[in-house]
């Protein structure tokens, strides 16, 4: 049994809060073009999904036109940078956020995955999370989402759900009553409230409704983002899940954390007490099982969710395109390592599948290496837009992944980059490549040590192969990879000199120059 076989966009609209669409008064175009359903969860392990945790994902899976991306990554796995490449078709470096910072607010992006969908016949809803802010007005930054039923799991925001949630039970009942569990909290509890209250019923809920009373005789298309904030924390499945996790036998593969003495993983050892929102340390086996029970509990209740939208699809017998992608992962103590941020598959490497809209070809998997950048390019892809999209807007490097779903190719690039800026610590901060052959190349740019795994023979990364002598030759040809990378990209001296990578000590370079609301 393998269970632990285990996203973001910009600018300023006020934002549209009417709860189910009038249909749009921008002109429609006469293209033919399916309906839209985009699946995010958020946290979501590349490994967490399976028969047994994600039946209807895994139904998903095997539906006729079906891909599964095996090799699928967040280039900056965090949640607002991974994001950004979802909501403008860019590189890290093209849509300019390095790293976490508190909103995808920046209002500049010329071009929005559901803005070009607007302006082609579509009409857009978004249930759960965007993250994308507040205008100073106290509005929510759309960009382009026509209507909006948000949860964004922001402490500051009253949002839709908050909303929603205090009608019924009064505005004295706090919704994150649950074991006083923080945003970022490894530990867990059953959570407090009827299930039909809980974020991820109602984003499912949302979505439903939407696809319940929209009118698909009309003359537009449905884009559909159902936006699960769950799994990440706080791990507060309802009480059925959470006890089934809980009751299973915590030495089963799927509990196990993935520590290897020995290795670089000590580094990450911390022997001071795990405050709630750690992200580094080892708080024994017990407290460890616990989390990774309710975290897994909590994936099966996404599932239930995503269930009942695509039962609904499934009910309308209209054409849709369906995609299944996370924002980033969950390192659930691996490494010793907790929430993510970091090059590691458990945090970087997401799930992804893609439903093409006619096809009736088997399903199939993909070990391309492709990442959230090539969602939205994809999209504009079908509806017949790339070619004008791209004209546009000349930053966006995301790569179209229809050809791969029409089995007319097999990958659609060689090696991909991924970065972030510091995260939790003035030492975590990197920059990495994937490539074929399973590689991986990890530059630590705070102390220039380099690491090397090949993923496909050693998917957790036990084995780092920069250490091996008979690996330092592989090891230069990435890292002149990044060398050229970085100076196609035009970074500068501050990335690489005289042709070698430069470490930096600061947290100064949150933000590439493209970013277009510096
Ligand atoms: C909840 O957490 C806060 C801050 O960590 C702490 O001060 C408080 O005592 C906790 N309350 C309970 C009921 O555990
Ligand atoms: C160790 O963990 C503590 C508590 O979580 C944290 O404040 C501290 O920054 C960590 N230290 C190191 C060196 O990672
Ligand atoms: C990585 O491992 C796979 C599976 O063992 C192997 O086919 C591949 O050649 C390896 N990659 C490199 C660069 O050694
Ligand atoms: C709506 C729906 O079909 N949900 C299903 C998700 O998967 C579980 C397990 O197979 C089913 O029991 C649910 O009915």
């Amino acid at each position: 049994m393998n269970l632990f076989v285990y996203l973001l966009t910009a600018a300023s609209c006020a934002a549209a809060t009417k709860i189910y669409p009038e249909k749009s008064s921008q002109p429609k175009s006469t293209h033919s073009s399916p309906n839209i359903l985009l699946i995010i969860t958020d946290q979501f392990r590349f490994d967490a999904w399976s028969e047994e945790t994600t039946p209807n994902l895994s139904r998903l899976s095997k539906q006729a036109g079906a891909t599964t991306f095996t090799s699928a990554y967040s280039s900056t796995p965090t949640c607002t940078p991974s994001r950004a490449g979802l909501l403008t078709g860019r590189s890290p470096w093209n849509h300019g956020m390095l790293g976490y910072d508190k909103d995808v607010d920046c209002a500049n992006y010329p071009t929005t995955l559901p803005r070009v969908l607007n302006e082609n016949g579509y009409t857009t809803f978004v249930s759960g999370k965007d993250h994308f802010g507040t205008n100073s007005d106290g509005t929510f930054i759309s960009q382009g989402y026509e209507n909006l039923q948000l949860y964004d799991g922001l402490t500051e925001e009253n949002d839709h759900y908050d909303q929603w949630f205090h009608s019924i039970m009064g505005d004295d009942v706090d919704p994150l009553a649950t074991g006083n569990l923080t945003w970022n909290a490894w530990q867990s509890s059953p959570y407090v409230f009827e299930e039909y209250l809980h974020p991820t019923a109602w984003t499912s809920s949302r979505a439903v409704s939407y696809l319940d009373t929209f009118d698909f005789t009309g003359s537009s298309k449905m884009f559909l983002k159902a936006s699960f904030h769950r799994p990440h924390s706080p791990y507060d499945p309802p009480k059925r899940l959470y006890d089934k996790y809980t009751s299973m036998d915590p030495s089963l593969p799927i509990f196990q954390r993935n520590i290897n003495p020995g290795t670089y993983d000590d580094a990450y050892l911390n022997t001071t007490t795990m405050g709630s929102e750690a992200w580094n340390g080892d708080p024994g086996p017990s407290a460890s099982f616990l989390s990774r029970a309710a975290y897994l509990a909590s994936v099966e209740f996404v599932d239930e969710g995503i269930g009942d939208i695509l039962s609904k699809v499934e009910e309308t017998d209209e054409e849709f395109m369906i995609i299944w992608v996370a924002d980033h992962g969950d390192m659930n103590g691996d490494h010793n390592l907790w929430r993510k941020g970091y090059p590691f598959e458990e945090s970087s490497h997401v799930p992804m599948i893609m439903k093409h809209p006619t096809s009736t070809s088997p399903p199939k998997s993909s070990s391309a290496i492709v990442e959230i950048r090539d969602v939205a390019v994809t999209i504009w892809d079908v509806i017949g837009k790339l070619e004008e999209v791209k004209e546009n807007d000349e930053l966006i490097n995301g790569l179209s992944l229809l050809p791969i779903l029409e089995g007319e190719k097999e990958k659609v690039r060689d090696y991909v980059d991924l970065e972030h800026n510091q995260v939790y610590s003035d030492n975590v901060h990197w920059n990495a490549i994937r490539g074929e052959g399973g590689i991986k190349y990890i530059f630590n740019s705070f102390d220039g040590r380099e690491q090397l795994f090949n993923v496909t023979s050693d998917r957790y990364e036990k084995r780092d192969l920069a250490l091996e002598s008979e690996y330092q030759e592989e090891l230069g040809v990435w890292r002149q990879r990044m060398v050229e990378q970085f100076e196609e990209e035009g970074r500068g001296e501050e990335w690489v000199k005289d042709g070698e990578l430069v470490m930096r000590k600061d947290n100064s370079l949150t933000h590439s120059p493209n970013f277009p609301c510096l």
